[in-house]
């Protein structure tokens, strides 16, 4: 049986829980479109996420790879277009280290694309009534650290990838006035959705503006 691997970070910033691992984990062990989905926790750290990852990636030969972080104060699922060769940190990781300005992978390009199919992923979620859009920015943060270095190692193995941020737990935004939240049942039931269309979906063509 194949296996997709989707991965979530432990909590940072001062939060108790991370939702991307919460989601993750409520996943692991689904099969989805005849794939196993197996769940592996990132720490929110640079540089030791990506040797998580790496060694993730060994162990689980994966046929999908799909990342995901929590984003606050967003109000859906943003399927990220690219990923950036930049860490430029606006508070320092789960280590301490706040990079400024360096690179992801010194020898890599500017910044890769998704290789999920993102607008029919954002179609399909729409469709079935969850809140979702295409994004064009990551940050500069571990997610687009792990996302870039994602798709740098994965570059041309034919292994779709690419990388999804979700809004706290509604028990996170709580501490957080009018910031937006997704119940856990919500996310899972939607992110069953994203590795299905990504596994059976082809991308189509919509126009810019329509899905972000
Ligand atoms: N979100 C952070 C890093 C870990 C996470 O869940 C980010 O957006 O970069």
């Amino acid at each position: 049986m194949k296996n997709i691997l989707i991965t979530g970070f432990e909590p940072f910033g001062g939060e108790a829980i991370n939702p991307s691992w919460e989601l993750a984990q409520a996943l692991h062990g689904e099969v989805i479109a005849e794939a196993r989905v197996v769940a592996v926790q990132l720490p929110c750290v640079f540089g030791e996420s990506l040797q998580r990852l790496d060694d993730a990636l060994t162990r689980v030969r994966p046929a999908l790879v799909l990342a995901v972080g929590q984003a606050g104060g967003r109000c859906d699922l943003s399927l990220e277009r690219v990923a950036i060769n930049v860490d430029d940190a606006r508070i320092p990781d789960n280590a301490g280290a706040q990079p400024v300005d360096e690179p992801v992978a010194a020898d890599g390009p500017a910044a890769y694309f998704s290789t999920l199919p993102i607008k029919a992923i954002v179609a399909a979620l729409r469709a079935a009534g969850y809140p979702a859009s295409v994004s064009q920015t990551a940050g500069t943060f571990v997610c687009n650290h792990v996302f870039y270095g994602l798709q740098h190692r994965l570059m041309g193995q034919g292994v779709p990838s690419g990388f999804m941020h979700i809004p706290y737990l509604p028990q996170q935004a709580a501490h957080h006035p009018g910031a937006a939240s997704l119940p856990l049942d919500t996310l899972v039931a939607a992110t069953r959705l994203v590795l299905k269309t990504a596994l059976t979906g082809q991308e189509i063509r919509m126009a810019a503006g329509q899905l972000d």
